[in-house]
């Protein structure tokens, strides 16, 4: 979602049924006054933190109570796109495991001076909150009338409460451009001067704010020094030094940048990426010192799958001694292992992670076709009733599933994938993650064709992992059989093959495919030598037709100058 200049965006209906929420204490009923029954503890230590409705853009603040409050927006399913988002919910917490979803505060439907809801839009974007004088000032951005994306204004709610009571304002926020922007942000310097940010699209504006808190104090001014801005202004301040956050316009994958001044409305001096893409096409991000330890906020869309439905999430924000901000690494929910911890040894791929869809897994379809093993998730899961091996799969790109295994010793690990392609996927390819790194060189895996019970071992080498639990997830590029994956100590480092040569299906019926490293000539023999193909290849994936071979052992030679490859194939 990009500010002013998004069009509208299709819906897309990836499943929910993986949603969980561990309710610790429901609402308590029969002793506490009305507003308390609207607030649900939960607890959660892991990402995204927020899993009963989807929330994004969160804005998180610590107020006098000592408590921590993060202010998002909703993203409100079935997903419609950012013109579907309202109902702003509150949530808190005094030792960021503990949360209390203090309910809805604000609605679309109660803007008195809002675009007609007739019109379908219900554009309730990234807001913001402050205190002053004994108030709560919740500001958020809407439009006062169509078109949308050309008269976004920026509301104001206000409570004697954090979390409960807004009044939205008969007006917003006044001073500011017939035509405003989006994503509002509100600073209090240490000398009790208010200050308002604002920018979508590629400009970022900021400025003061009366005491009043509803009233700009002179214009607006364009922040400089700024590189790529889109648009999730928001300002705070450590040590004396000015941090401008913002998420920047990388294509289908936004970053959160940052830039440093000594002055609170610039000149910036941009720094560099310090959150990368997460799995949502936007970003955006706010950064609070809580219990002396900072913290980054942000969204993802690790649970749902797709960008208009967005999971807020937390992790823990690093300085370097030159003030700059660390690469946030950031952490989720993986699930946990299926069984009891897994060591080194073989992992059946159906014993992936349990913790449903969105955590353990990503399946793109609903339900699981086969219904032979682990009947209550959607990965499809079958049996071949001749071999008696069960298997995963139906893969198909954008899946992915999480192991979570635990080595006994640091060191160097060798994981040999028993696995094949499915008819008519000559080439599929994988990739990996430990505890959410991918893995280098190389990145991706090919997993060639095989028929059953012919699966091939497709080794990943050289996997550099410590003593303890790891999470390794398994992205597939298209459809699979994969039965299971052998995690071994290595005796050495295995050089990859730079060159290879793969033949395959291996038994084949004798068409079979020839992934060769570079172009030669080929020739494929008996046992007893006698020459059944000769021919040039080229170094892409091509087929050879031997049938009508006798069945047999058949070597292939392939010679490319000055190097020469064998393989052997069984032709049924
Ligand atoms: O959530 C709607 C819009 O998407 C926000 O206002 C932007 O910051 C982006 O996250």
């Amino acid at each position: 979602m990009s500010g002013k200049s998004r069009s509208n965006l299709l819906p897309q209906t990836p499943p929910l049924g993986g949603r969980r929420v561990k309710l610790l204490v429901m609402k308590k009923i029969f002793v506490l006054p009305l507003i308390i029954l609207l607030s649900v503890q939960f607890s959660f230590a892991q990402n995204p933190f927020v899993r009963d409705i989807y929330t994004a853009d969160p804005s998180a603040h610590v107020w006098a109570d000592g408590r921590l409050y993060v202010y998002p927006s909703h993203d409100i399913a079935p997903p419609r796109g950012c013109d579907l988002m309202d109902k702003y919910h509150v949530y808190s917490t005094g030792d960021m495991v503990n949360w209390t979803d203090h309910g809805q505060i604000v609605e679309a439907s109660q803007v008195p001076w809002g675009q007609p809801l007739a019109n379908g839009g219900k554009f309730m974007w990234a807001p913001d909150c402050a205190y002053r004088n004994g108030k709560y000032y919740f500001y958020f951005p809407h439009p006062d009338k169509d078109p949308w994306n050309s008269n976004w204004k920026i509301g104001i709610a206000v409570s004697d409460k954090p979390a409960s009571d807004f009044t939205i304002l008969p007006e917003p926020l006044k001073g500011l451009p017939e035509s405003g922007e989006i994503d509002p942000c509100v600073f209090i310097d240490d000398d009790d001067q208010v200050y308002f940010y604002y920018g979508g699209g590629s400009r970022c504006f900021g400025g003061k704010l009366k005491d009043n808190m509803i009233e700009l104090d002179g214009e607006l001014q364009q922040m400089t020094g700024l590189y790529d801005f889109h648009e999730g202004a928001w300002v705070f301040k450590r040590n004396g030094i000015y941090y401008l956050t913002y998420a920047d316009n990388k294509s289908g994958a936004n970053q959160l940048r940052y830039a440093t001044s000594n002055s609170p409305l610039g000149p910036w001096l941009h720094r560099g990426v310090y959150l990368n893409s997460t799995t949502s096409d936007t970003s955006h991000g706010s950064v609070v010192e809580y219990k002396g330890q900072w913290w980054v906020f942000y969204h993802t869309a690790d649970l749902s799958g797709t960008g208009l439905l967005r999971s807020i999430c937390v992790d823990s924000l690093f300085f370097d001694e030159n003030d700059a901000i660390k690469t946030v690494v950031q952490t989720k929910d993986a699930g946990k292992p299926y069984r009891d911890i897994q060591r080194e040894g073989a992992v059946e791929a159906e014993d992936f992670n349990e913790g449903g869809q969105g955590i353990a897994y990503w399946d793109n379809t609903e339900g699981n076709q086969y219904r032979k093993y682990r009947l209550g998730e959607s990965v499809d899961i079958d049996q071949s009733r001749r071999w008696e091996t069960i298997y995963v799969t139906d893969t198909d790109n954008k899946e992915y599933l999480n192991y979570t295994f635990e080595v006994s010793e640091p060191g160097t690990y060798h994981i040999d994938f028993i696995i094949g392609a499915v008819n008519n996927n000559p080439e599929v390819k994988f990739y990996l993650e430990f505890d959410g790194t991918k893995t280098s060189n190389p990145r991706r895996y090919t997993v060639p064709f095989a028929e059953m019970p012919g699966l091939a071992t497709v080794t990943v080498p050289n996997i550099q992992l410590n003593r303890g639990k790891h999470t390794m997830t398994f992205y597939p590029s298209g459809n699979v059989r994969f039965d299971k994956f052998v995690v071994s100590k290595a005796t050495g480092i295995i050089t990859p093959a730079v060159k290879r040569l793969h033949v395959y299906p291996n038994p084949t019926n004798g068409v079979i495919y020839f992934e060769s490293p570079s172009a030669g000539s080929v020739n494929i023999a008996g046992l007893s030598g006698r020459r059944v193909y000769s021919g040039i290849v080229d170094d892409s994936l091509q087929s050879i037709d031997i049938s009508g071979v006798a069945s047999g052992i058949y070597f292939v030679a392939l010679q490319t100058g000055a190097e020469s490859f064998r393989s052997k194939i069984f032709v049924k």
